[in-house]
């Protein structure tokens, strides 16, 4: 029977398990890539598994998210650390201002077929090039740079069947809208989305990368566009074509579902705040005043994107309207040099936008945050409240058409009324210049791994005992993202320092909960749907586990926090009979008994302030139910190895 891409590279990479939906396999990891957000943990971990020099094809830690200083150190020993580390142990170093991870990648190291592992939940934007690429935790990207295997739930995957050609001023992002519309920010979980069908021809690698990157959102494990001609082209004009291989679906291949977009018969759209879900059509809200426009982030910051904007503005004569704020921020050295020698640079200036580094910059809440309930257009992939550093503003995700549009009218515009569309062609040649990527030191035993006070040790996990008393600390609702638990923006320094970052939990919502959970020895948390989506920041376990949360008790878990959780030994259950949402309050006293969690699927929960009783389900695996009873992953993989 014919295969899928994902059955092809699952096939290729299996270690062990059933390749059969729902089962657990365990896959060979080709590469990693780490942030500095998440990076400092990962590589405190990778040196507490004592592993000398990684065992991947190629590892590379970015820095990428927290290059701004607010007048302190951490940063900057962060930094230090990183790149010392990475000489030591085999790793290539990203220098701040080369550029955001996902973009690099994909310009410089992605290949199809391949597997990768990143500790950021973008991972999947080199899903554009055909690589099966998914997002983590810190601590299973440290497993996989030791050797280890990647343990994932066999997807099932979902075929996007696309048709016809984009229409001028409609973009890639607008596809991915299309589905966010379709599936939700819970649609993708347990899933792959791989694209098919004629239409794919139509988009160019970082159209695809948009794409896929933005695959996230819909919670799925990762997306996938076939590998092809155009794959080929990109790769040839970064000078990579050795890098690439075909890798197509065969012609008879199945899927578990198919869903099919005319990519001629979309439109300009937009995600209103606060979800990647909330989609409208731009002629929905036209008129609508804006303050602030902001152009890049890993979904919408590539060479085609940018210069799309400076030609709307160039060849229209426009200026950014005098009530709005424009900045871009580049994706990467390569996309910010090549349009400065061009002179896109020079029109975005002479329009009046305002440049940033190329980082993540305002995407992650650094920096840039909007007026007191201001209008924020980004062609950024999330939009959850206060994100973006301002508890009440508004923000709106769209396309770089859609913000080019925007910025020079000041109230949301249809792109499609500035008249011609400035087709901006993809190079026939990239500007190669890799000097700002560091390579591991030849000789290792010279390297001194440099730790400023900012980095502090790494908090241990402890197996959980048969019965845990403890309060409901907090109830909380549906899609409760990684944002909620541990915020970012002006936290992002303690990133390596979890006893600080810990006074950071749930404070956008209650600002009193970590004194609350220390005070009491820890406790539960209790979630509705979708908790933990959003990033993969291990900090929203590692976190918790530090304030003594034992178990989160909610209706459902996005994958990659979910995973986080067991890693740290916090016990991930649901509701068996999804009614007992409503019978535990925040404040009750509760008793979990884990004593049959080896040979039942369900564990007891006892509510002892209303005296009831009831069944949590854990849907563990043997291998998972190891982790947990050995106090966390890093536990169990020491304990393996020895
Ligand atoms: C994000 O977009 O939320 C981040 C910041 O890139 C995170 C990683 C982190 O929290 O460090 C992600 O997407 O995984
Ligand atoms: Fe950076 Fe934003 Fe992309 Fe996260 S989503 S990696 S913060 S640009």
């Amino acid at each position: 029977m014919g295969k899928n891409i994902t059955q092809k590279i699952l096939e290729s990479h299996l270690v062990s398990g059933e390749m059969s939906s729902g089962k657990e396999i365990a896959i060979r990891i080709d590469q990693t890539l780490t942030q500095d957000a998440t990076g400092t943990m990962a590589y405190l971990q990778f040196e507490a598994m004592g592993v000398p020099q990684v065992k991947t094809k190629r590892s590379v830690s970015y820095v990428d998210h927290n290059t701004l200083q607010y007048g302190g150190f951490e940063n900057a020993d962060d930094h230090r650390f990183l790149q010392t580390v990475a000489a030591k142990h085999g790793i290539y170093f990203s220098k701040p201002g080369n550029g955001i991870c996902h973009q690099v990648h994909l310009e410089r190291f992605g290949a199809p077929g391949e597997t990768m592992l990143g500790s950021d939940s973008h991972t999947p934007t080199c899903g554009g090039l055909g690589m099966m690429a998914i997002g983590a935790g810190g601590l299973d990207v440290a497993v996989a740079m030791g050797g280890g295997s990647f343990n994932l739930t066999y997807p099932k995957v979902v075929l996007v069947h696309l048709k016809g050609k984009l229409k001028p001023w409609v973009s890639a992002k607008d596809v991915i809208l299309e589905l966010l519309r379709k599936l939700t920010v819970k649609g993708g979980v347990g899933k792959v989305i791989e694209y098919g069908g004629e239409g794919v021809k139509s988009l160019t690698v970082p159209e695809r990368a948009t794409i896929t990157n933005m695959g996230a959102e819909l919670g799925a494990t990762t997306s996938l566009f076939p590998s092809d001609e155009i794959t080929k082209e990109f790769l040839a004009a970064q000078k990579r074509e050795n890098d690439w291989k075909e890798l197509v679906a065969d012609e008879d291949a199945t899927y578990d579902e198919e869903i099919k977009i005319n990519l001629s018969k979309l439109e300009p759209m937009l995600a209103k705040p606060h979800s990647p879900d909330a989609i409208c059509k731009v002629s929905d809200v036209e008129g609508m005043k804006v303050d602030q426009i902001c152009v890049g982030s890993c979904t919408n910051s590539s060479y085609k994107d940018l210069m799309t904007v400076a030609e709307i503005f160039h060849k229209g004569g426009h200026k950014v309207h005098p009530d709005v704020n424009l900045t871009i921020s580049p994706g990467s050295k390569q996309v910010l040099e090549m349009i400065s020698l061009n002179k896109g640079l020079a029109h975005l200036i002479e329009a009046g936008a305002r440049i940033l580094e190329a980082t993540c910059g305002p995407c992650i809440g650094n920096g840039q945050s909007p007026p007191s309930k201001g209008i924020s257009l980004r062609t950024f992939n999330r939009n959850f409240e206060g994100r973006s550093g301002t508890k009440d503003a508004q923000v709106y995700l769209c396309s770089p058409e859609v913000a080019a549009a925007a910025s020079i009218y000041g109230v949301i515009t249809d792109p499609r009324k500035l008249g011609k569309f400035p087709k901006v062609k993809m190079p026939k040649e990239f500007l190669i210049d890799d000097s700002m990527v560091i390579p591991p030191a030849k000789d290792p035993s010279k390297v001194e791994v440099m730790r400023g006070p900012n980095i502090k040790e790494l908090p241990k996990a402890q197996a959980p005992a048969e019965s845990i008393k403890g309060k409901a600390l907090i109830k909380l609702g549906d899609n409760i993202t990684t944002d909620h638990i541990t915020p970012a923006g002006t936290w992002l320094k303690y990133r390596s320092n979890v006893p600080k970052y810990s006074e950071s939990v749930f404070s956008a919502i209650d600002a009193q909960f970590h004194e609350k959970a220390k005070a009491q020895g820890g406790g539960f948390v209790l979630g509705g749907e979708n908790y933990g989506q959003g990033s993969s920041r291990e900090h929203a376990a590692l976190c918790p586990m530090y304030l003594g949360i034992k178990a989160v008790i909610a209706k459902s878990f996005a994958r990659i926090h979910k995973d986080n959780l067991v890693n740290f030994g916090i016990l991930p259950l649901t509701f068996a009979n999804a009614g007992d949402y409503n019978a535990v309050e925040q404040g009750d006293e509760l008793e979990l008994n884990l004593s049959n969690i080896s040979n039942s699927e369900t564990v007891a929960l006892k509510n002892i302030t209303k005296n009831r009783d009831m069944q949590l389900k854990h849907g563990f695996t043997k291998r998972q139910i190891e982790i947990i009873q050995a106090g966390g992953l890093l536990n169990f993989t020491k304990k393996q190895a020895a």
